[in-house]
C-alpha cells in the first residue's frame, strides 16, 4: 500500500493534490478539515473545533476565539494518494494569511453554510478564484440544518456570483424536517447517511422521482456545453453513457468549466467519503499549477512566512515541478541558495523530512528573504514574484510597553510579526513617539496585542492613534518679537517684526526676507526663519500650522550681543503672538471612505457614515461583483474608529471599506473646542 506521513516519498502514488479551504467566516472549513482527516484515516478520533479538541486551530488565539487566525497546514492519504489542506481563516480580520497558497493549490473547497440568504458571503470569494482561474467546488456544509427548499434556493443565489455555471451534483434527501442523506444526480442513486461511515445505498424514494430527473438534466445540460457528443446524446432523447457523463464531470471540474455543488455535514460525517472522492477524482494534478504559474524546471512557491513555532522562521509553501530535497538550490532572480532543513506540518505538528514530492506542501527553514508570492526558481528557473492583493488596512492603534524594559523587545518582536503577517504594518509616530499598529480589523490587531504577549512577552497598553489635527488662520497680524537679556556678562539680543497673512488651502508655508539697509545682518535671517518654524510646529490652539505666508519685514540687531540664537528665539515669539492674534482656527483631516457591502444594506452604511458626520458622495451598485452594492463618502478621520465594527454588525459581517486622506477642513463649534481641550489637557 502507499506511504504513511512518516516515510518520505513515494515514487509508487500520484503528485500530492493541495486542496484549499475557503469561504465565509464559521461556515465550517477547520471542522471539514478535520472531518476530511477522520474519514481518511488519519487520526482515529474526530476533534471540535467547539471542544478546542481539533487538529487544526491550535493556536491559543485560535482556539479563545473558537475560529481560525491563520491558516491551518494537514495531510492525509486516501486510497494511496497524498493529499494537502489548506485550512484559511474566513473572519475578515485574517483574511490575509496564506491568501497567496491559493495561487498554487490544485483546487479550493467553497465551503458554505445552507442558509440562502448567506449565500452573498461568498461571493467575494468566488469572485476570486474565478480570477485566480483555480478550480473550485462548492461545499454546502451544516445540511442537517438546511431548511426545506434551501438548496434550490442557494444555488440561485449563487450562479449570478459564478463565471462559469455551478453544477449541483447532489440533492438533500429529507424526513420530515431533517435531511438525511442525497441523490447523486450523476449516478442516479441515492444513499442514506451513515455517522462516521460511508452511506448507505438505497433506492430513490418515489416522490423524489421527479425533482431528481429534471435536476439531473439540467446537469447533464450544462455538461453538454462541453462536449458535443452528450450534446447529441441529449438531443436524440438518448441515455448518456454513465462514464462519459463521469468523465466530463472530472474533466470540466478540473479546468475550471464548472463548478461542482456538493452537500454534507463536517459535524455528523455526512457526504464527505462522496468529498475525498470529488478530491480523488477531480482534483487536476498540480501540472496544472505550474502551467497557471509559468514554472519550467520546477519551483517552490512560498504562500507564508511562520514565525511561532517551535522551529523559528519557515517558509510554507508548495513544492511544483520537481521533488524537493534538503540542501536543493532555490533561486530568487539572481540570487540563489539552498534549501534548508523541510519539515511536513500537521496542525501545530511538524515532522523533519529528508524530500518532498511533487505537489507536497512544505515548511522549509532558513530561506533569506522567504514572502509570500515569491516563486522560487529550480533547475534552471530562475523563480519570480507574484503579486497578492491583500484586504486594506482599516484598524489603527497606539501601543505602548506596560513596562519601558521591553521596548527592545518590542523592536524585535514588530518586524517579525509583520513578516509573517502581510496585512500588519507599524510604524513609529515621530511627533508623538508612538508606536501605531495598522492591521485590517480591530479583531486582528487584538489577535497581534495577543501574539506579541504570549509569543514575545511583551505587553502593551493600547489607545486609538491621534487623529493629525491642524489649524491655520483666518486673518493678517503683524509682531514684533525682541528676545533681550543683558545682565552682566555677554548678553543675548534678537529683534524682528514680522508680517503674517492666510494663504490657501495646501499651500503650506511661505517665508519672505523685506529686509533692508541691514537692520538685521543677512547671518541671522536663517535663525529668524528657524525659529518662525518652530512656533509653527505648534499652534496656539496645539496642533502644527499651515498654510500661513510670512515676511520678514523690520527688525535690529547689537554688535556684541546678537547671535543666532537670539535671532532663533526672538522669531519664536513674533511668530508665536502674530499666530495667536490671527483668528487662529482648527483643521481636520478628511478621509475618502468607499465601502463594499451586499446588495440591501448600503443605504443603512450610508447612515452610519452620515451620522459619523460623512457626506455621502454616492450609492451605486459595486462594478463588478453583482449582489453588492458601494457607498462612498468623505468622512472626517476621527469617524473612522469604530467603523468597520458598526459597518459589519448591519451587513453579516461583510461590509469593508478603503479609506484614503483626502483633505483638510475647518472644524468648528463645539467638536473643535473639545479638540483644543483635550490637547491642552494632554499637553499638561
Ligand atoms: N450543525 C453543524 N455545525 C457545524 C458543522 N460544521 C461546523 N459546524 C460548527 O460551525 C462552527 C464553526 O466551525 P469552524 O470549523 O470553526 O468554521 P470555520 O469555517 O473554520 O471558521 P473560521 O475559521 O472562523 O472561518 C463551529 O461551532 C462548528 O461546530 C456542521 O456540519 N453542522
Ligand atoms: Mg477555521
Amino acid at each position: 500500500m502507499g506511504s504513511t506521513q512518516s516515510n518520505g516519498a513515494d515514487t509508487g502514488s500520484r503528485a500530492t493534490r493541495a486542496v484549499a479551504l475557503v469561504g465565509p467566516a464559521g461556515t465550517g472549513k477547520t471542522s471539514l478539515a478535520e472531518a476530511l482527516l477522520f474519514a481518511s484515516g488519519a487520526i482515529q478520533r474526530q476533534g471540535s473545533v467547539d471542544a478546542g479538541t481539533s487538529v487544526g486551530d491550535a493556536s491559543p488565539e485560535a482556539r479563545a476565539r473558537r475560529g481560525s487566525t491563520e491558516i491551518n497546514l494537514l495531510n492525509f492519504d486516501y486510497l494511496g494518494d497524498h493529499y494537502a489542506l489548506i485550512d484559511l481563516p474566513g473572519g475578515a480580520g485574517f483574511a490575509a494569511d496564506g491568501l497567496a497558497a491559493l495561487q498554487s493549490a490544485d483546487m479550493a473547497l467553497v465551503v458554505i453554510d445552507p442558509a440562502p440568504e448567506r449565500a452573498v458571503l461568498a461571493e467575494p470569494m468566488l469572485r476570486r478564484l474565478d480570477e485566480l482561474g483555480l478550480p473550485h467546488a462548492i461545499f454546502v456544509n451544516k445540511i442537517e440544518t438546511a431548511r426545506a427548499g434551501a438548496v434550490r434556493g442557494l444555488v440561485a443565489e449563487l450562479q449570478p456570483m459564478s463565471g462559469e455555471p455551478l453544477a449541483l451534483r447532489q440533492i438533500p434527501l429529507r424526513d420530515g424536517e431533517h435531511v438525511t442523506g442525497y441523490v447523486d444526480l450523476a449516478l442516479e442513486r441515492a444513499y442514506l447517511y451513515q455517522p462516521g461511515k460511508e452511506s448507505q445505498r438505497v433506492d430513490i424514494p418515489g416522490e423524489m422521482r421527479e425533482r431528481e430527473r429534471s435536476e439531473r438534466t439540467h446537469l447533464l445540460e450544462t455538461l453538454a456545453d462541453f462536449d458535443d457528443a452528450l450534446m447529441e446524446a441529449l438531443l436524440m432523447d438518448e441515455a448518456p453513457n454513465p462514464a462519459t457523463v463521469m468523465a466530463d464531470l472530472a474533466f470540466d471540474t478540473g479546468s475550471n468549466k464548472v463548478v461542482p455543488v456538493l452537500l454534507g455535514s463536517a459535524l455528523t460525517g455526512g457526504g464527505i467519503h462522496r468529498l475525498l472522492k470529488l478530491l480523488r477524482h477531480e482534483t487536476p494534478a498540480p501540472d496544472a499549477a505550474s502551467a497557471r504559474l509559468g514554472t519550467d524546471g520546477g519551483a517552490l512557491h512560498v504562500f507564508k512566512v511562520a514565525n511561532g513555532g517551535a522551529m523559528g522562521r519557515l517558509a510554507l509553501g508548495r513544492v511544483l515541478g520537481a521533488p524537493l530535497a534538503e540542501g536543493d538550490e532555490l533561486k530568487a532572480g539572481s540570487e540563489a541558495g539552498r534549501t534548508g532543513s523541510l519539515f511536513f506540518v500537521q496542525g501545530d505538528k511538524t515532522v523533519k523530512r529528508h524530500d518532498a514530492r511533487v505537489g507536497d506542501v512544505v515548511a522549509v527553514a532558513k530561506i533569506e528573504g522567504a514572502r509570500p508570492g515569491l516563486l522560487l526558481g529550480r533547475n534552471g528557473s530562475p523563480g519570480r514574484e507574484l503579486l497578492v492583493e491583500y484586504p486594506a488596512r482599516n484598524a489603527a492603534l497606539a501601543i505602548t510597553t506596560r513596562d519601558r524594559k521591553d521596548d527592545v523587545r518590542l523592536s524585535g518582536a514588530l518586524p517579525r510579526l509583520c513578516e509573517e503577517d502581510p496585512a500588519l504594518a507599524w510604524t513609529q509616530d515621530g511627533a508623538s513617539h508612538d508606536t501605531i499598529l495598522r492591521g485590517i480589523n480591530d479583531e486582528h490587531l487584538q489577535v497581534v496585542i495577543d501574539r506579541l504577549q504570549r509569543r514575545y512577552g511583551v505587553p502593551v497598553n493600547t489607545r486609538p492613534p491621534r487623529i493629525a489635527y491642524r489649524e491655520s488662520i483666518r486673518k493678517s497680524a503683524t509682531m514684533r518679537g525682541r528676545h533681550k537679556k543683558q545682565s552682566g556678562g555677554h548678553g543675548q539680543y534678537g529683534d524682528c517684526v514680522i508680517d503674517i497673512r492666510p494663504l490657501g488651502r495646501g499651500e503650506g508655508f511661505v517665508f519672505e526676507d523685506r529686509i533692508a539697509g541691514g537692520a538685521i545682518p543677512r547671518q541671522y535671517i536663517p535663525a529668524v526663519e528657524m525659529g518662525i518654524k518652530d512656533a509653527m510646529d505648534r499652534g496656539p490652539l496645539g496642533f502644527p500650522v499651515e498654510d500661513v505666508a510670512v515676511t520678514l519685514v523690520d527688525g535690529s540687531f547689537h554688535a556684541v550681543d546678537s547671535s543666532e540664537l537670539a535671532f532663533r528665539i526672538a522669531g519664536r515669539m513674533a511668530m508665536g503672538e502674530a499666530l495667536a492674534q490671527a483668528a487662529p482656527y482648527l483643521l481636520e483631516p478628511i478621509v475618502k471612505v468607499t465601502v463594499n457591502t451586499p446588495a440591501g444594506t448600503g443605504s443603512r452604511a450610508g447612515s452610519v457614515l452620515s451620522s459619523r458626520r460623512g457626506q455621502i458622495l454616492g450609492l451605486s451598485p459595486h462594478p463588478t461583483w453583482g449582489r453588492w452594492e458601494r457607498v462612498e463618502a468623505l468622512l472626517p478621520e476621527s469617524g473612522l474608529s469604530g467603523l468597520d465594527a458598526e459597518l459589519r454588525s448591519l451587513s453579516q459581517g461583510l461590509a469593508s471599506f478603503t479609506a484614503q486622506f483626502d483633505h483638510l477642513a475647518e472644524l468648528s463649534g463645539k467638536q473643535a473646542d473639545e479638540v483644543v481641550k483635550t490637547r491642552a489637557a494632554e499637553a499638561a
